[in-house]
């Protein structure tokens, strides 16, 4: 089943003919082998990978999606769209939205306003990582590349696992792997570009290209190299950059983020030359040694060989706080400043995520549904939103936000809604927490969605409240996310109910889960203050069972 209409529709704000763009998306198991072994995937229309979407900007999207899964709920989540005005279509289970169980469908509606580099993913437990995952790509006539470019190629990293998550995720949240080795994350079986191995990407010589790069993996950081061509950033994040030129220095990604590069070819096709994408272990342990290598190829000549033996001796990156963004904008003026204190620590005998101490556990009510069942008086008071780690912020806010990691793991944080300022991130590990005093800060910090806090060390990031609703701040490392490491900003919510909807295909998938659409974290209608009820990190089954996994048990 694949219905695509395309509608034209005169789009008054931008004084643009802008498209609405509609999908229907059957989700269900296909099998695909991207790295040579054959497993169940999850497909969207019987195919894998899952589509590139490419709209303009103003353009609106309305994906209807039917989960026919069979065993598992879902939801998708369109990262680094701020979806203002439209914060119920964020697509996070359990925050802004019911899962959808299977059998049933829900209706994704709203218009880009960002041009940029994007994706997007299943948000319900630890499922992308099973290939529910994809570009989202918004066009821009007024991006500062336009007029440079001959061609756009869109390119994923991702690493790969042979086995499903759901069983991985059950023993990597037992008692028993806290036990063997202190709760460490699977390792995966490969890395992809692309979702394959050895993708030949075409190219013809003496031309520009702009590669738009998305790290879409469960777990790793990749380094990117394309060999013997050098490259110009020009956007992080959907956030347009000044050109910089990285020369010798590389770029690293973490799991959510985005780099666009221009790239310009040889002027003749004489060779092939690779383009290799290497786990940059320094992200993700830095003791263990491993390593997990991708390649792809500029190919000039299909009917010349592909090279091999790409390697890099020296590995020096750039700062990505070196940038400077097109906007030039200088950094906020805060009003308010929050200090997280994050880390990774055993709860019940289980390795769990924490923010401030405190593991995130999902309410049994999303939490923008809470946030929309009461008024404001009440839907200020962060303790309605029970154990999702809640930060109340008012509009018209400027949020300092100084994130520690305590942990001896970097770790690449995401915030729903927003991008955000990086004033500090230092470069070293082992740096202790935020003194409290900035140092020399850009006159012109990037803003980016998704930064990584090195181990031990910390980030400040400023970010403007301007943009009601419900919005995670969370690691994007699936295993991390499933392991609770998570806050929940509930921004605006005196004015959430004149912008947030409750749609009927999204009441509908409630209703069918099932799962409360009213009340707070608990389901508690009558009394908000009573949290009596709420999931907790130990779960008590109905026969005596004792389930960890509460992270999943919506
Ligand atoms: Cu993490």
């Amino acid at each position: 089943m694949f219905l695509f209409f395309t509608l034209l529709v005169l789009h008054s704000a931008l004084g643009a003919i802008a498209t609405t763009h509609r999908y229907d998306w059957e989700l269900s198991w296909v099998t695909a082998a991207p790295d040579g072994f054959s497993r169940p995937v999850i497909g969207v229309n019987g195919e894998f990978p899952s589509p590139t979407i490419t709209v303009m900007k103003g353009d609106r999207l309305i994906i209807k999606v039917h989960n026919e899964l069979g065993n598992q709920s879902t939801a998708v989540h369109w990262h680094g769209i701020h979806q203002r005005g439209s914060p119920e279509m964020d697509g996070a289970a359990g925050v802004t939205q019911c899962p959808i169980p299977t059998g049933a469908s829900f209706t994704y509606d709203f218009t880009l306003e960002q041009g940029g580099t994007f994706w997007y993913h299943s948000h319900y437990g630890g499922q992308y990582p099973d290939g529910l995952r994809g570009a989202l790509i918004v066009k821009d006539p007024d991006a500062p590349w336009a007029g440079r470019v001959d061609e756009e190629i869109t390119m994923t990293l991702s690493d790969w696992y042979h086995p499903r998550m759901p069983p991985l995720l059950n023993e990597y949240l037992s008692p028993e792997r806290y036990q063997a080795n202190d709760g460490h994350e699977h390792f995966p079986s490969s890395a992809l570009i692309n979702d394959r191995q050895g993708d030949r990407i075409q190219v013809r010589p003496n031309k520009t290209y702009l590669f738009r790069i998305i790290n879409i993996a469960n777990f790793l950081s990749f380094t990117i190299l394309f060999d013997q061509h050098p490259f110009t950033v020009v956007e992080i994040d959907g956030i347009y950059m000044e050109d910089f030129h990285a020369r010798e220095r590389l770029s690293r990604l973490a799991v959510g983020q985005r780099i666009s590069v221009l790239v310009r070819t040889k002027p003749v096709a004489s060779y092939n030359f690779e383009i290799l994408s290497f786990s940059d272990v320094s992200l993700v342990s830095p003791t263990e040694g491993l390593s997990w290598n991708s390649t792809a190829y500029l190919t000039y000549d299909g009917s010349r060989p592909t090279p091999t033996g790409l390697s890099i001796a020296d590995l020096r990156y750039y700062d990505e706080l070196e940038l400077v963004p097109l906007s030039r904008e200088a950094p906020f003026k805060p009003n308010k400043q929050i200090v997280l204190q994050t880390s990774m620590e055993g709860i019940n005998s289980v390795i769990r995520g924490t923010v401030d101490g405190k593991t995130y556990l999902p309410p049994k009510v999303p939490s923008l549904y809470t946030a929309l069942s009461f008024d404001s008086d009440v839907t200020r008071n962060p303790r309605i939103y029970g154990h999702t780690n809640p930060i109340v912020i008012r509009l018209g806010d400027v949020v300092q936000m100084v994130i520690n990691n305590n942990h001896d793991h970097p770790h690449p944080w995401h915030l729903h809604g927003h991008t955000f300022q990086v004033l500090e991130r230092p470069l070293d590990s082992n740096t202790g927490p935020f003194s409290g005093t900035l140092g020399p800060i850009s006159a012109t910090p990037i803003q980016r969605d998704t930064v990584v806090i090195l181990p031990e060390s910390y980030v400040v990031i400023r970010f403007k409240a301007d943009n009601p609703g419900v919005w995670l701040l969370h690691c994007h490392i699936e295993w991390h996310i499933e392991g609770g490491m998570t806050a929940t900003i509930v921004e605006a919510p005196d004015e959430l109910p004149d912008i947030a909807q409750l749609h009927p295909s999204h009441i509908n998938a409630c209703k069918q889960y099932p799962m409360d659409y009213i009340g707070n974290a608990a389901g508690k209608v009558d009394n908000p203050l009573n949290l009596t009820g709420v999931h907790e990190c130990v779960v008590q089954g109905s026969d005596g069972s004792v389930s960890y996994r509460c992270s999943l048990t919506y």
